[in-house]
């Protein structure tokens, strides 16, 4: 089967998060985005979403250097020939450094269109099996220890059964106390985003007085060593997030010791492929692994959605429902959880129906780009 893309849409999208979602990096409200549409020659529209944030914090990637990597070089590349299978675009993309969210907003695209064209959902076509997902709900700092627990216990009653704490210095120990005393059994994790460094080795080891699944990403980025370290010396598993770019990285976590769970955002790894690679990886070598989030409408939603269905996806992902983020989600039907579980749709593709309605009023530009060859 040979696709042959002839049409490529980006439209940009403005969308207000219910709740400003904060990190120990900063506070974000309003979601700048981009929804990919490709069209093949058989009328076929493939859907994919990019998940940069405007400023660099999380990656080096923003709104606008997706922008420009997909009009410069990534939509260039994908019109050259046409596409096998979608395994060949992170391929071609590979003479292009990094910018793994540019890739993975188009590559996801052409998963979708390619299961669509077998009418196939994007879970089974990516090898997943489950019918439903376990989901969780990562809960940013807020003002309050008080309004914290108000919020998770709105949380634990529509049916999460998994909460993420954002912590960072200042926001830490005596917050995870507070939540373990009023939800003594809810499975709770905390994420720091690398806000700490080695010298709060003894400062993080209270932390494994409170029973938590994990701590996902302690430290900076590039320190697998320090992690390590920090591995060697705490109970409480380690998460990477931000340090896991591609397959090699969780190959180098894991020879190193760095971590004993790897958290797989598509967009961080480039794409479907690189994150299936490395959930293979994982599989293979006992790592558990678990779906993160960018905060995504319902299009990169979708796709964390069908990607979690993969047998090593053993916790609860933080792709929760479209009411957790957004007053109107922007596909039809909405994603919803009930008792803390997402359903597979089984319709082709991502299995979620653009609800261009919805859409449109969001959307502060769209362009549009033909292939000629
Ligand atoms: O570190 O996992 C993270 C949101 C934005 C950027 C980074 C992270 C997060 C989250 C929320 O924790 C994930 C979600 O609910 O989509
Ligand atoms: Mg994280």
């Amino acid at each position: 089967m040979l696709i042959y893309l002839k049409k490529i849409i980006l439209h940009r999208l403005h969308m207000q998060l219910k709740n400003p979602f904060q990190t120990s990096f900063g506070t974000l409200q309003t979601k700048d985005f981009f929804i990919t549409e490709l069209i093949d020659e058989q009328g076929n529209h493939g859907f994919g979403e990019s998940v940069a944030f405007p400023s660099p914090w999380y990656t080096e990637e923003t709104v606008e250097t997706t922008q420009h990597m997909l009009e410069r070089f990534l939509i260039p590349i994908l019109f050259q020939a046409p596409i096998e299978h979608p395994d060949q675009v992170s391929h071609r993309f590979s003479i292009i450094r990094r910018n793994h969210m540019a890739k993975a907003a188009i590559e996801g695209a052409v998963w979708d269109l390619y299961a669509k064209r077998q009418a196939l959902p994007l879970a089974t076509v990516l090898g997943g099996t489950r019918e439903t997902v376990e989901v969780g709900v990562s809960i940013g700092i807020q003002p309050t220890i008080s309004e914290l627990l108000d919020k998770i216990d709105g949380f634990v009653s529509e049916g999460y059964k998994r909460v993420k704490l954002k912590v960072k210095p200042g926001w830490d120990i005596d917050v995870v106390r507070a939540v373990r005393v009023a939800f003594p059994t809810l499975p709770i994790m905390v994420d720091a985003n690398g806000a700490y460094s080695l010298k709060d080795i003894d400062h993080l080891k209270q932390f494994d007085a409170y029973n938590l699944l994990m701590i996902e990403q302690p430290f900076g980025e590039n320190d697998f060593i320090d992690h390590a370290k920090l591995q060697a010396e705490l109970e409480t598993p380690i998460c990477l997030d931000e340090s896991i770019h591609s397959l090699n990285d969780v190959q180098l976590a894991d020879h190193l010791g760095s971590c004993t769970v790897i958290s797989i955002k598509i967009g961080r790894v480039g794409g479907l492929s690189e994150a299936k690679k490395i959930h293979d990886f994982c599989a293979e070598h006992h790592i558990p692994v678990w779906c993160g989030g960018m905060l995504e409408a319902g299009v990169g939603r979708a796709h964390s959605i069908a990607l979690s269905t993969l047998s090593e996806f053993q916790f609860p992902g933080d792709t929760s429902a479209s009411n957790r983020y957004w007053e109107k989600d922007i596909i039809q039907p909405e994603v919803t959880m009930q008792d803390g579980l997402i359903t597979i749709p089984q319709s082709a593709g991502i299995g979620y129906a653009i609800d261009w309605e919805s859409l449109e009023t969001y959307r502060v530009d769209h362009r549009k780009y033909s292939n000629e060859n």
